[in-house]
């Protein structure tokens, strides 16, 4: 990898075009065609990857899938699209996805202006011609008016570093950088680490074709089955007559998903009233128990206990062995939801078959990775290949990646040293003119994915028309507006049950990293609005700064007319 000095090339010497876009995920395409089709701006997309998908493309783990209905899934900005794309299942599996993604990407004509295989390394932002210098790990030295890493907030995988790290001589995988040719583990003992959203998706799959999978968890989780199923002919049609109406339902929703039986609070019914209402939403299964059954549950712990407990006697039904039940039970104290909840299929029955075990490391760590599998402080387990599904390092990691410095050179990590310090989690202060989607302080992962990226995108994109129209350079969060943010992400987050839970959304899986909670849980509808009525006041909160260049112009106007 070939790192250059970015003073080494100044902004004359570089290949000058109006945006740098970092990723080609959902977030990056769109970015892409709204940028160059809609704008008429000269465009340059970076992809580490060599092909678009982003998460999609990275996550190949078997069992990898959405977990929100896949026509909710899906962009909204183009009727063409949406009439013509077919899902084939209620929640579409990572191939699809993949597919689809590929598909837009024809269909817009947004592969020739995407560099794959070509790694962003640093980013700094030049004062004095208000432009971003911008080089890659391929040599390329560009510069832009507009920087807009697009990197996805869980694209930076945490891979734990236990005593003997890489001395494992059998395979190891990791889920968020999958073979693309997929694994066959037939015949294989298989040891797994992780027990989160990525592992419970794919234990089963993994059990099912291994000789032996061995699980190691150090917290068990609440999961509530997905119930997927093929997409019936009716489903889609209904869907794509009424897809006006589905959006606008999703948008009066707090995380851009519809669910029609929630209700306002576990504590006001009867304990019957109660079960059979957490019954039909594990019936209806994703994440209807978790946003769509008890408004209450995620704001108050008596509350939340009756899903808890609700949870734990589901376990308990499914899993024959009561002992393994105990193990993959949470306990009393740790609350439900408050981590993301996972969605599972057959997940819970997987530990009723002969060729599984789970290992409790939190009773037992794990002391080292072996040449032939994990020593805990009481075992040793020997396989052929391990898999870590270990998380990511959330919201700041790909960002972090990247050698991004704004005003005075300072980086943005020294900036956000203490925590991520965003307005309105699109921009930040000392980085003008970068903006970033569905980055920490926006409503972010908890609103559906490809809705909020076509809110940033639009914003965005709108902002930068304004500039353009207007003659601005230059635009930058307010220190001050950015602290009430700040703040504002922080009572709303207090008011509620999350912040407590050891999660990533407050940056409790990685070592040394601050804690602190990185999700606007203000609602997406709401939040629609802040940033719509920023944009509507003239971008309230920023400073706008005249451009150079039409400075420059104006004063050479102003020589030739003398
Ligand atoms: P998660 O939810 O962060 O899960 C990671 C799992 O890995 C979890 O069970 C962790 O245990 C475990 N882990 C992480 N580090 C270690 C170490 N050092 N030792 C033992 N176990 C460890 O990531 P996922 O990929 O499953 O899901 C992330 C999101 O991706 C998901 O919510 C979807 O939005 C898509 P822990 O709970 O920390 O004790």
């Amino acid at each position: 990898m070939s790192i250059s000095n970015p003073t080494h090339h100044t902004s004359q010497s570089r290949t000058e075009v109006d945006a740098v876009v970092v990723g080609a995920g959902f977030a990056g395409l769109y970015m892409l065609h709204l940028l160059r089709d809609k704008l008429g701006l000269d465009t340059q997309v970076y992809e580490a990857a060599d092909g678009v998908g982003g998460t999609w493309y990275w996550n190949r783990y078997p069992g990898a899938r959405c977990d929100i209905p896949s026509h909710h899934y899906s962009y909204s900005f183009s009727e063409e699209l949406q009439q013509e794309w077919t899902w084939t299942e209620k929640y579409a599996a990572q191939p699809e996805i993949l597919s689809y993604l590929n598909h837009v990407a024809e269909r817009f004509d947004l592969l020739k202006d995407i560099r794959f295989q070509s790694r962003v390394v640093s980013a700094h932002y030049d004062e004095a011609s208000q432009r971003w210098l911008v080089d890659t790990d391929t040599g390329e030295h560009v510069s832009a008016k507009y920087f807009i890493p697009a990197v996805g907030t869980l694209s930076s995988a945490n891979i734990p570093k236990f005593k003997g790290h890489g001395s494992f001589k059998g395979d190891v995988y990791f889920t968020g950088q999958w073979p693309k040719d997929g694994v066959d583990f037939t015949g294989k003992r298989v040891g797994i680490i992780g027990t989160g959203a990525t592992a419970m998706q794919a234990i089963p799959l993994i059990a099912d074709q291994s000789a032996h999978l061995t699980v190691f968890q150090r917290t068990p989780n609440y999961a509530a089955p997905l119930v997927n199923a093929p997409m019936d002919a009716d489903s889609d049609r209904q869907a794509k007559d009424n897809y006006r109406e589905l959006r606008e339902q999703a948008w009066e929703t707090f995380a851009g998903v519809p669910f029609n039986n929630l209700k306002p609070s576990a504590l006001e019914e009867t304990a019957e009233q109660r079960q059979a209402h957490y019954q039909s939403c594990w019936d209806d299964g994703g994440f209807s128990l978790w946003i769509g059954s008890y408004q209450d549950i995620l704001f108050d712990k008596e509350a939340n206990e009756t899903a808890a407990q609700f949870v734990r006697e589901k376990i308990r039904q499914r899993v024959t062995d009561p002992a393994i039940a105990d193990l993959l039970c949470p306990p009393a104290g740790q609350t439900y939801g408050t981590k993301r909840q996972p969605c599972e299929t057959n997940y819970y029955e997987t530990y009723n078959r002969d060729n599984v075990t789970l290992v409790d490391i939190k009773a037992a760590p794990i002391e080292a990775i072996t040449e032939t599998g994990i020593t805990t402080t009481n075992q040793q387990y020997d396989f052929d290949c391990l898999v870590y599904a270990t998380g990511f390092d959330a919201f700041t990691g790909a960002l972090f990646k990247m050698d991004i410095r704004g005003r005075n050179g300072q980086t943005l990590q020294d900036c956000w040293s203490a925590g991520p310090r965003t307005l309105v989690g699109l921009s930040a202060h000392g980085f003008p003119n970068m903006f970033t989607i569905t980055g920490p302080q926006s409503p972010s992962v908890l609103f559906n994915m490809p809705l909020g990226i076509e809110m940033h995108c639009e914003w965005i994109a709108e902002c930068i028309d304004y500039m353009n129209l207007n003659g601005f350079g230059s635009i930058e969060a307010n220190l001050q507006d950015e602290d009430k943010w700040i703040a504002h992400v922080k009572e709303v987050a207090d008011a509620t049950l999350l912040p407590h839970a050891t999660s990533w959304y407050s940056g409790a899986n990685i070592p040394g990293k601050p804690q602190v909670f990185m999700v606007y849980l203000g609602g997406g509808k709401h939040y629609k609005q802040v940033i719509t009525d920023i944009a509507n006041s003239g971008y309230k909160g920023f400073t706008l700064e005249r451009s150079v260049i039409s400075d420059l112009a104006t004063a050479r106007q102003a020589d030739m007319a003398v």
